[in-house]
């Protein structure tokens, strides 16, 4: 992809540098994940500590009502609190919210963003650094739509919607990634903060606003081909009107780009 071998402007020699030992804060918003937080936690642990991989994982939890927080507390305790942290908020605000609030307590020098219902698997997390410190990227991406990556769990028209989707945009904003809906990236925490701060939208356009900002700031992604899986527990949180949402916010960032 262009973007991947274009080279920054300018390069802060700060960020490249190993002054600081790299550690990585991993957002996890979640919203019903009583019976998913376990096992990703556990995974997550598996998989980092198997490559020695420094990182605290933030769980945003908005008041859900199936009592994912007592569940969040135990893991706490188990694993402690320098690993696990809770930022308990009183009610469902979304998930833009919630990576911001995220931040705010990070104490990484990268973040990752993922979902907890295990339709990411933390076993890429070491292929996204891997990838980050060989080419020194500002982001690495997750890709379901390169070779090795894929869906699975969804029915065709869930496919269906999510391919044009992407194509769609990919049509109008040219951005130079293959996933531009996806929600299982890599950062530069200073990189993370500079996007969101100019960020004006929404829901999946948010996902894709990131990428196509990315480019405006000549920042540079690597991608990773990942396996999507659907979620086993719990309902998505996905509203209906998405469609219609995404269109207008794919021709809004069309016009102020
Ligand atoms: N804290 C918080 N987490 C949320 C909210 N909405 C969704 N999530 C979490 O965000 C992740 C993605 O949500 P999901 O419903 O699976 O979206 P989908 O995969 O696009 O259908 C999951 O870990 C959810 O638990 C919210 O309002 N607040
Ligand atoms: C991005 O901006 C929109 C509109 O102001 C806001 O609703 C959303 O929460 C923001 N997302 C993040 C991650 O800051
Ligand atoms: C990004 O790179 C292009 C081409 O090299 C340059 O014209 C532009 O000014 C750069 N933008 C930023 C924000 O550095
Ligand atoms: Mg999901």
């Amino acid at each position: 992809m262009s973007s991947s071998t274009r080279s920054r402007e300018v390069k802060k020699t700060s960020s490249s540098s190993s002054d600081q030992k790299d550690k990585y804060t991993i957002i996890l918003p979640t919203y019903n994940e009583r019976e998913n937080l376990p096992i990703i936690i556990w995974l997550i642990n598996n998989e980092l500590e198997k490559n020695l991989i420094d990182y605290e994982v933030i769980i945003v939890e908005d008041n859900s009502p199936d009592g994912t927080l007592q569940v969040a507390e135990e893991l706490q305790s188990i694993y402690g609190a320098d690993k696990i942290k809770i930022l308990s908020r009183p009610g469902k605000m979304g998930l833009g919210s919630a990576y911001m609030d995220g931040i705010k307590k990070c104490t990484g020098n990268w973040i990752i963003l993922m979902d907890a219902d295990m339709s990411h698997h933390p076993k890429f997390i070491p292929q996204f650094i891997k990838l980050q410190k060989e080419n020194n990227y500002d982001i690495i991406t997750g890709t379901r739509y390169q070779s090795g990556g894929g869906v699975y769990g969804w029915n065709f028209y869930r496919k269906l919607t999510s391919r044009v989707a992407n194509y769609i945009a990919s049509v109008f904003l040219t951005p130079g990634v293959s996933d531009l809906t996806g929600s299982f990236r890599l950062y530069r925490k200073d990189v993370l903060e500079k996007l969101i701060s100019v960020n004006k939208s929404k829901g999946y356009v948010f996902q894709m606003e990131m990428m196509v900002r990315a480019n405006q700031f000549n920042y540079t992604i690597g991608e990773v081909p990942i396996t999507f899986v659907d979620r086993i527990f719990g309902v998505s949180n996905l509203d209906s009107g998405e469609i219609v949402g995404y269109l207008k916010g794919v021709m809004n960032l069309f016009f102020d780009i």
